[in-house]
């Protein structure tokens, strides 16, 4: 069984958080989000609409996603990859070559992201309607 891991906050979820999950869950069997605490948003410099509880209710219903846990820190990727041994690392590439190390554990994948949306562009749009 390919096991992939990614992470997030996906906040707002929408076509792009789905089209990237499902293109994740395509290169292997089992789909693990690493979902960020509301804490770790803070570190992030983002403050999301939907609370952590929330979000992963979201996630947990998403036919692609398997398992999601709680990413709480920027270091915690090694030791999953590790504790759930994860073939495949995968995020959009927003993030190209920034988690570039992982590759010594595992195989690390930059997905193009769907342009067009986003959490930001939702929040803007919603306060001009
Ligand atoms: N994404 C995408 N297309 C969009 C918007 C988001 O493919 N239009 C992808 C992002 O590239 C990311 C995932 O959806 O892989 C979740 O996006 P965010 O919730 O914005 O995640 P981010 O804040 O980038 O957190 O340790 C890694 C961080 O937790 C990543």
């Amino acid at each position: 069984m390919k096991k992939i891991i990614t992470y997030g906050t996906f906040d707002l979820l929408h076509y792009g958080h789905i089209d990237l999950l499902k293109r994740a869950k395509d290169i292997g069997d089992y789909l693990i989000v690493g979902l960020s605490s509301d804490e770790f948003n803070e570190i992030k410099g983002k403050k999301s609409y939907f609370k952590y509880e929330e979000r992963k209710c979201l996630l947990e219903a998403i036919r692609y996603v398997d398992l999601v846990i709680t990413e709480e820190n920027w270091d915690q990727k090694r030791e999953d990859i590790t504790k759930y041994q994860i073939d495949c690392f995968v995020i959009g590439n927003d993030w190209v070559g920034e988690f570039d190390e992982l590759s010594e554990v595992c195989e690390v994948i930059y997905l193009e992201r769907t342009p067009e949306i986003s959490t930001t562009k939702i929040k803007s749009d919603i306060k001009s309607i």
